[in-house]
């Protein structure tokens, strides 16, 4: 899917809409005020998936999956955290393993720990 992306914009680009990014390149990052999201591939793109802050502890081989119906465990790329919580993610499930905190507002284009989470929680 990365490949056709990058195909799409470099054809929008050949056509000489310079000024106008494609449907697909301006949906990067897209969250809703308030929310959580994470996205499956870096820099805000790819499929996303929402979460509503809150005091919820999540495991994500639970059944719990991005927009296009794959599971989020273990796939998560970048996020950006929109909501007035930090929230911890761990490489492991039961915030096992390795974890790092995302800021409440905070944009990470990149995670450190690439396709490696497994759950999270507020903190
Ligand atoms: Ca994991």
């Amino acid at each position: 899917m990365k490949k056709i992306r990058v195909a799409l914009c470099a054809l929008t680009v050949g056509l000489g809409v310079l000024a106008v990014p494609s449907p697909a390149m301006a949906s990067a990052w897209s969250c809703p005020a308030g929310f959580l999201c994470v996205y499956k591939d870096a820099n805000g793109q790819g499929s996303r998936w929402t979460w509503l802050g809150g005091d919820e502890q999540l495991n994500f081989n639970d059944g719990t999956k991005y927009f296009d119906g794959t599971s989020l465990n273990d796939s998560i790329s970048s996020i950006f955290n929109n909501s007035n919580y930090a929230a911890k993610f761990c490489t492991d499930k039961n915030f096992g393993g390795h974890c790092l905190v995302y800021p409440a507002h905070s944009k990470t284009a990149q995670v450190y720990y690439n396709e490696q989470y497994s759950s999270m929680t507020t903190v």
